[in-house]
């Protein structure tokens, strides 16, 4: 199937909506029309394009009179679609897997007290990393500590012989399929190297073994770089509980100064939410006439000061330009991943600051004040001072009016939490109501927003779905901000959209119906929830054994690549959306599908169609309840559990709702 330019419906997004008629009577163009006006190159988006060398490009497109051609090298459609395949992974992996590394450099500067305004946060979980490493902690500073597990830790992504440390985080039955299979990763950084050297002009020319090079270069990721960087950041920044916050463009004011940021790291945003709150720097503000200083996220920048600190956020990936277009925006700071380079431009025809803050990314048209852990928070307040200084500047606004309540927070460790409180924390309620049916089974949807599909669309529609279905939902990333404008990611939400057994669930508990874990690289979490559900006993003994599925709807990114092959290799059935960029080759598809399921028992297909990929999903689940003798699915059976008390709080104010659903007062207006 070609994939289309743009979707007749381009958002569902209300505030988008708004925005997008004022960039059109302005004549701003954004990603959406860019998109629609450029539809994508049809050879590169079905994986037939060729740039590896310079006999080329070849476009390895079949006709009539050439069904199967190859290109100047004699490579193949199956080659070229897997090299590109691979190399897309890699890439993914390097992104997240140096966003660890720079975490794990902070970690270290932190531990020899060099790193300014950063602290140890959670101590427990710094011991317990350390404890994965075999470090020694008795008698030890938590500093040393944090300073050996830092050490360690670069030692792991550099491993060039061996395996990862983490890989032993997995179920025994995964890491012997691992081993036995040969694709226990050694430290992501060769196997980066490896795979991009194997995909030169010339090399490995066999799409399964180079598909099977690029399950290990994933693993590495997802088992080792992202996982090191979810857990490090929790040791820095606090690991995630629940707490209520806001989404969406509605959170920006008319009367504060509006700094966004935007990107990935957790480092230097969370030094900025420490300088917002500095009495002398919210004076400041007032100094120059605002009420006060409003920080705000883009993307996953947001998710990680947005699951710690209640930090609103301002939308996802395509909502990046659109903020900048409500003229409200005094600086927007971008670190690293996802930054579209249109902002650049469209800053300039607004007063909006774009500061870039990365040693590896500079944007013409932003200032760039680059970030350094050992001075981070005086840098932190100078970008602040920046907007500050900016509001004075700003002309007429337009800042829609919708955003909506959502709850994130739920890192595993929390979810062992909530199902058993602190002596008996376990998994085993949540295997429990599997196995009894009240829920389907579980599923990941996760990922970005693609102009080239509704956006938001395609993540809201199969969430629902699955909700209708008793299937428990987790979500990262931007398909966890997308759903959450739409009001899925709080209690009530269970009321409404939630199957009878899932609604039983989440009234029991008390959560929403779809729990937000994080940023990308918290995708990690899920593998970790998936560990203790395959472990737990009565689903298994292996990740590949959970009726489940992990979906990335609206997909964009490279790195959305490497998290959907490490789940795949973790034993995952993998779906994405939009369109399928190994098209070219029914090889490659079925290497990826039939071929990765008979080795590894996950699979990853490219489904251009949501229904198909909601029926896909039931049927898989259907197909592991089965193979694990559990009753098959009947919705009928649950939900006679009254559910008076949450229709009765639904009628409350908001505030006293919120606090009796979580217990906590509304995060400030
Ligand atoms: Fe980027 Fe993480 Fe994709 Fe969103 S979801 S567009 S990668 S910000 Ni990961
Ligand atoms: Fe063409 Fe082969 Fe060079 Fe690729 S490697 S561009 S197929 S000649």
């Amino acid at each position: 199937m070609a994939k289309e330019a743009a979707p007749k419906v381009q958002t569902i997004d209300p505030s988008a909506i708004e925005v997008l008629k004022r960039a059109e009577e302005l004549g701003y163009s954004t990603a959406f029309s860019r998109a629609a006006k450029m539809p994508a190159c049809p050879i590169g988006a079905e994986g037939a394009c060729c740039q590896i060398c310079d006999m080329g490009p070849c476009r390895l497109v079949p006709t009539k009179a050439n069904p199967d051609p190859v290109g100047v090298c004699g490579a193949t459609r199956a080659t070229v679609a897997a090299r590109n395949m691979a190399r897309h992974i890699a890439a993914g992996a390097a992104a997240h897997s140096d966003h660890g590394r720079d975490l794990i450099f902070t970690l270290e500067a932190v531990g020899k007290g060099e790193a300014q305004g950063y602290e140890l946060r959670d101590i427990p979980k710094l011991y317990a990393v350390a404890g994965y490493f075999g470090i020694k902690t008795d008698g030890k500073k938590p500093e040393q500590i944090a300073v050996e597990v830092a050490q360690k830790a670069i030692a792991d992504m550099a491993g060039q012989k061996g395996e990862i440390t983490y890989l032993k985080r997995a179920p025994k039955k995964r890491q012997e399929i691992w081993r036995q299979v040969g694709i226990a990763p050694r430290g992501v950084d060769r196997e980066v190297v490896d795979i991009l050297h194997r995909t030169h002009m010339g090399d490995d020319q066999d799409a399964e073994h180079i598909l099977h090079g690029s399950l290990r270069c994933a693993l590495g990721d997802g088992w080792g770089g992202s996982m090191m960087a979810t857990d490090i950041s929790d040791i820095l920044f606090g690991t995630p509980s629940p707490l209520v916050t806001k989404v969406n463009l509605g959170v920006l004011k008319d009367d504060e100064v509006n700094i966004i940021v935007h990107g990935h790291e957790p480092t230097l945003s969370e030094m900025i939410v420490r300088a917002v709150g500095e009495p002398e720097l919210i004076e400041y503000a007032k100094s120059k006439g605002a009420k006060g200083i409003n920080l705000c996220g883009i993307c996953c920048t947001a998710n990680e000061t947005l699951m710690r600190q209640g930090i609103p956020s301002a939308g996802n990936d395509l909502n990046q330009e659109l903020a900048i277009i409500t003229g409200a925006v005094e600086a927007m700071v971008v670190d690293v991943q996802c930054i579209m380079q249109a902002v650049g431009d469209l800053s300039q025809k607004f007063h909006t600051k774009l500061i870039t803050t990365s040693p590896k990314v500079k944007i013409t048209g932003a200032t760039h004040i680059e970030f350094d852990e050992h001075h981070a928070l005086d840098i932190a307040r100078q970008i602040v001072r920046v907007a500050i200084d900016n509001y004075a500047n700003r002309q007429q606004t337009q800042i829609p009016t919708h955003y909506h309540d959502l709850v994130p927070g739920f890192s595993h460790e929390y979810i062992r939490y909530m199902l058993g409180g602190t002596l008996r924390g376990s998994f085993r309620p949540l295997n429990d109501a599997v196995m009894q049916g009240r829920l389907r089974g579980v599923a990941g949807v996760v990922g970005c927003n693609n102009p080239r599909v509704t956006h938001d669309g395609w993540h809201n529609y199969i969430v629902k779905e699955f909700l209708k279905n008793d299937i428990l939902v987790v979500q990262t990333g931007c398909g966890a901000l997308a759903n959450a404008k739409y009001g899925l990611l709080v209690g009530e939400a269970a009321l409404e959209y939630a199957g009878p057994g899932l609604r039983e669930v989440c009234e029991a508990i008390g959560i929403p119906p779809v729990l937000h874990m994080g940023s990308c690289v918290d995708n990690s979490r899920i593998l970790t929830v998936l560990t203790e559900m395959a472990t737990e006993g009565g689903l298994g003994e292996d990740i590949s054994d959970i009726p489940g599925v992990g979906i990335a709807p609206e997909w964009m990114s490279e790195k959305a690549l490497s998290i959907g092959a490490y789940f795949a290799a973790s034993g995952v059935y993998v779906l994405f959306g939009v369109n399928s960029p190994i098209e070219n080759s029914e090889e490659v598809v079925k290497i990826m599908s039939e071929g990765w399921e008979k080795m590894v028992g996950g699979k990853m297909e490219f489904v251009p169609d949501p229904e198909e990929i909601v029926r896909r999903s039931l049927a898989h689940i259907d197909a592991k309840r089965a193979a694990l003798k559990l009753p098959a699915y009947d919705p009928t059976k649950y939900g006679k559990s009254g559910d008076w008390r949450m229709r009765e709080l639904l009628q409350k104010p908001l505030a006293e709702r919120v606090n009796a659903l979580y217990g906590m007062p509304v995060a400030a207006e």
